[in-house]
């Protein structure tokens, strides 16, 4: 039977009609917004390339490792705030995507990640590229399903996009068996789906918000301690965020995964918390009398040893998951929330109940210009070699005014680029924290489309990007034409 013919076209499908599991995937992508997909093919999600190839709106990206497609896949999900989408095929092809999977369940990056998996009447024979993906993939997803019946999978892939893409965003994995690519079943449209039992709180209680803003305005050596949950919470919540420090007054500092929510330049700004954080962001970490967590989760790189961490303060946490709370620092007063309208919130009351600072915040800054003072992050310039901190400072300099993306690896650079680079946008700075995982740079980079990529010593690309939209050939190999072939046919 000529293959064209037996593929119905997507965008002429109306909902209701019968579809194939592969053209469900296609339409369900293209209902969700999907417009770019990294990938690499198999034989166990063949139907899905094919029904891929008839579709004339869907990118596909194809890299050279799936754990690379991860991790383009996490750069493009951190750039543009949107879901991001990885095909890849069964056994070899779901194992190699489980580090990028951990990476960005550790950094709460919503990704949909689809696999292949072997027909179902071979599942737990040991067939050819076979493996428990579900199994493997459960501690590193936000959850993970196997659709062995068609009739399910509309409902578990849009289920899939709610699951990654609100609370606390993270990946999802849905393994789709062959024979459930070639069966028929009706498409439904995601505006039917309503997952069953998962509500996420979005809005805080305003009982506790007051309570906040009364703590916040008594404090006399307060300081915000911001992370990547303002970032996941949408470019709104930096907005707010900005608006809050400047009602308040006070000091803020971040982690690294919160990095660009808050201005760089601005003079109330402290650099890096923790480890490799500065002087005044640490000193006043320690010395406060009240810290204000917003979508941060007190991580070893921030707390150090735990009985010592900051132990004169209050502790007000805001955070849309739960189970942060209490899990290495004991808190006082916890919000759970979405970050924007916690934000929102706060700066109403803090507006209506016409709260102001504590006098005490003066002699507060004054201490803290002290500790500036000392300028941590100088270092003795050389003319005989290009220091590493010398080229980001210089990077930064020559690249300033225009829209930058920035990706690391793992390692000194990485720091040398989180203390010295001036983030002053949110979603412009990518790299891996909670996993720490090497490869991610180059991964991540790949989703930057239109990029130039300056090299520094020793792994460290860095993107300035018009943000062009992916060309449709982009990256594909060009060496072999074997591979060639197969990428134009994959990279649609
Ligand atoms: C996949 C992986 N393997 C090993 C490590 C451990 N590791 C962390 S930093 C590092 C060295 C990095 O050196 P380089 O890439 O030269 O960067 P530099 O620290 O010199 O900036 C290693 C091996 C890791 N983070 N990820």
């Amino acid at each position: 039977m000529n293959k064209e013919a037996s593929i119905t076209h997507p965008e002429n499908v109306a909902e209701g009609m019968e579809l194939t599991g592969a053209e469900i995937v296609v339409r369900a992508l293209k209902d969700q917004g999907v417009r770019h997909i990294f990938g690499y093919p198999g034989g166990a999600v063949l139907p899905i390339y094919d029904a891929l190839f008839q579709d004339n709106e869907l990118v596909h990206v194809l890299v050279r490792h799936e754990q690379g497609a991860v991790h383009a896949a996490e750069g493009y999900a951190r750039s543009t705030g949107r879901p991001g989408v990885v095909l890849v095929t069964s056994g070899p092809g779901a194992t190699n995507s489980v580090t990028g999977l951990t990476d960005a369940l550790m950094d709460s990056v919503p990704l949909v990640v689809i696999t292949g998996q072997v027909a179902t009447h071979l599942i737990g024979n040991d067939a050819f590229q076979e493996c428990d993906t579900v199994g493997i993939t459960r501690p590193c997803t936000k959850h993970n399903w196997l659709v062995r019946d068609v009739k399910d999978l509309p409902r578990v892939l849009h289920e899939a996009f709610i699951i990654a893409t609100t609370g606390r965003p993270g990946p999802v994995v849905v393994d789709i068996p062959k024979d459930v690519q070639f069966k028929k079943a009706k498409y439904v449209g995601p505006s039917h789906i309503r997952h069953k039992t998962y509500r996420p709180r979005l809005d805080p209680d305003m009982d506790v918000i007051r309570t906040a803003m009364r703590m916040m305005a008594a404090a006399k050596r307060p300081v915000f301690y911001t992370g990547g949950g303002i970032i996941n919470s949408g470019p709104e919540a930096s907005r707010l965020l900005r608006e809050l420090v400047k009602l308040t007054g006070f000091p803020i500092t971040s982690t690294l995964m919160g990095l660009g929510a808050y201005p760089a330049s601005d003079p109330q700004w402290l650099g890096l918390i923790g480890m490799h954080g500065t002087y005044e962001a640490n000193l006043c970490t320690n010395r406060c009398d009240l810290l204000i967590a917003l979508g941060s989760r007190f991580d070893d790189r921030v707390t150090g040893r735990v009985d010592a961490f900051s132990p004169a303060s209050k502790k007000i946490h805001l955070d849309i998951d739960p189970a942060q709370i209490n899990k290495n620092i004991r808190v006082d007063l916890p919000i759970i929330a979405d970050a924007a309208r916690a934000l929102r919130a706060m700066i109403k009351v803090w507006k209506e109940e016409k709260l102001a600072a504590d006098p005490g915040l003066a002699a507060w800054w004054k201490q803290i210009a002290a500790w500036r003072a000392k300028n941590s992050l100088s270092f003795k310039n050389s003319t005989k070699l290009i220091k590493p901190q010398h080229a980001i400072d210089r990077l930064y300099a020559l690249t300033r005014g225009r829209e930058v993306y920035i990706t690391t690896e793992v390692g000194q650079h990485q720091m040398w680029a989180a203390q010295r680079f001036k983030f002053e946008e949110p979603n412009h700075w990518m790299t891996s924290g909670g996993l720490g995982t090497m490869g991610y740079g180059l991964g991540s980079n790949c989703c930057m489309v239109g990029a130039i990529r300056i090299p520094i010593p020793r792994h460290c690309p860095i993107s300035s990007s018009s943000r062009k939209p992916m060309a449709r050939w982009e990256y594909a190999p060009r060496s072999r034409t074997s591979s060639t072939a197969r990428s134009r046919r994959c990279s649609r």
